[in-house]
């Protein structure tokens, strides 16, 4: 009866662990998306490139623009966002 428990409960935890796991896929993927309509959203000249001035009214990409500019040039470029994406949220 304890073996079965026991099976019992690893069952359970691995059907709350691929829960968990596709809960976290799907906020991954949430935020991948939310990242890009942001960047469209903040690409006013529509360069492919959002430069700080362009960020300053969105507070979560201005907060983060630090991070994503990965050569810290003060321009978030579209491969630099795909860069950010790539090691944030997969
Ligand atoms: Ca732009
Ligand atoms: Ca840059």
């Amino acid at each position: 009866m304890k073996q079965v428990l026991g099976c019992i409960a690893l069952v359970v935890a691995g059907f709350n662990a691929n829960v968990v796991a596709d809960d976290r896929q799907a906020f991954n993927t949430r935020s991948a998306e939310r990242y890009v309509a942001m960047f469209r959203a903040n690409d006013v000249d529509a360069d492919n490139v959002v430069t700080r001035h362009e960020a300053r009214n969105t507070l979560e990409l201005a907060a983060r623009f630090a991070d994503i500019d990965i050569n810290r040039d003060g321009t978030i470029t579209w491969e630099e966002l795909q860069r950010y994406i790539e090691a944030t949220f997969r």
